[in-house]
């Protein structure tokens, strides 16, 4: 199959499918601040939203996401529909040749996410790219850099802190760790290039806000292939700020990110401080402008410049481990697939748990 491209030099024609809070925040930033790109089709369910998006910029609204993707002025996608819709969008761009940018979850259960990660290693050319903004944060870029210069030496443990000041309701202890902790999994697969083989998950108090039967905050443990360990404590309701912090330990030194060491004041009452960081904007915004640039610049040329569909399935794959061990109290094994050109790409890996679509249900 050729692939699809924009003509030499034009714009990147972008269909957004979903405009709710994500999706939404992507248009203004390709509208406004993405050079090289032009949003030229809406598609949301909800039909009023959907004109109201596409009015603002002069855009065209096509109902059927099916469609949009199909539309002749669609060079590329960028999905931010609620996760159950994903695997058939994701398919109905592989169908067209074209390129998307798909926010987490790839799909909703390890068995749609492993078929597409097969089907674009069949078409031999990479058209996925998913979601996970954090890559592109320029702390986090540092920290990537520092661990792969040899600068801690080898890094032996990661210690990651993920807070939200808080969360609708429907965020109970499974939703964390498929909608929140699957930031930590990217995270740690990025930082240390190796995959997560188990995942454990220590339940502790939980604060007063949360919903009863609901653990928050909970310690998330993970191994890696070479037996290192990752924690990350999820705690979504402080009432605080947005806070993401994380800390590699190496041999030679250890290092951490995500102080919000930006403006720092001292004043004639005594005070020392800076200011918090009230939501992922503050704190990620730049990160996404980034995401949106390189995926827009690689688009353009033919390519994909960010973490592909293997990053999405393998966060999927950890994620449902998770979530049974969030049920189980036990540790518990990480089943993946062979990666395509790997070795021999043998039968779909079957999880057990299909994940209940996180994003609807906000
Ligand atoms: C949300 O979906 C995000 O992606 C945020 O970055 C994360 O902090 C939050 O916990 C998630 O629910």
């Amino acid at each position: 199959m050729s692939a699809l491209r924009p003509a030499q030099g034009a714009e990147l024609r972008i269909a957004v499918l979903g405009v709710g809070m994500m999706g939404a925040f992507h248009v203004d930033a390709l509208s406004r601040r993405i050079r090289g790109a032009k949003v030229t089709v809406i598609s949301d369910f909800c039909a009023d939203k959907a004109e109201e998006v596409a009015s603002g910029i002069g855009a065209r609204v096509v109902v059927d996401p099916i469609e949009a993707i199909h539309d002749p002025e669609v060079d590329a996608v960028l999905i931010a529909s609620p996760g159950l819709a994903h695997a058939e969008q994701v398919n109905a761009c592989l169908d067209r040749g074209i390129p998307v940018l798909c926010e987490k979850p790839l799909t909703t259960d390890i068995e749609s996410a492993y078929r597409i990660v097969q089907r674009e290693a069949a078409l031999g050319r990479e058209l996925i790219q998913v979601g996970f903004m954090r890559r592109f944060d320029a702390e986090y870029v540092a920290l990537k850099k520092l661990i792969t210069d040899g600068g801690l030496g080898n890094p032996l443990v990661v210690h990651c802190v993920h807070r939200n000041p808080a969360v609708p309701e429907t965020f109970n202890s499974e939703f964390m760790i498929r909608d929140s902790v699957v930031h930590e999994v990217d995270v740690a697969r990025f930082l240390l290039d190796e995959e997560i083989t188990s995942v454990q998950v220590l339940k502790g108090v939980a604060t007063k806000a949360a919903p009863e039967g609901t653990s928050d905050p909970m310690i998330v443990i993970f191994e890696t292939e070479s037996g290192r360990i990752v924690t990350d404590e999820i705690y979504v309701r402080t009432g605080v700020a947005y806070e993401v912090r994380t800390e590699v330990v190496g041999e030679l030194g250890s290092a951490m990110i995500g102080l919000d060491q930006h403006l720092q004041v001292k004043t004639s009452d005594g005070r020392w401080g800076g200011q918090i960081t009230p939501s992922f904007v503050e704190r990620f915004g730049a990160a996404y402008d980034v995401e949106l640039q390189r995926w827009v610049d690689a688009a353009r040329s033919g390519t994909v410049d960010g973490p592909g569909a293997w990053d999405g399935y393998a966060a999927v794959a950890v994620c449902e481990a998770g979530v049974q061990a969030v049920r189980s109290g036990e540790k518990v094994p990480v089943a993946m697939g062979p990666k395509p050109g790997a070795g021999a790409v043998s039968g779909v890996p079957t999880a057990g748990i299909t994940a209940p679509d996180m994003e609807a249900a906000q």
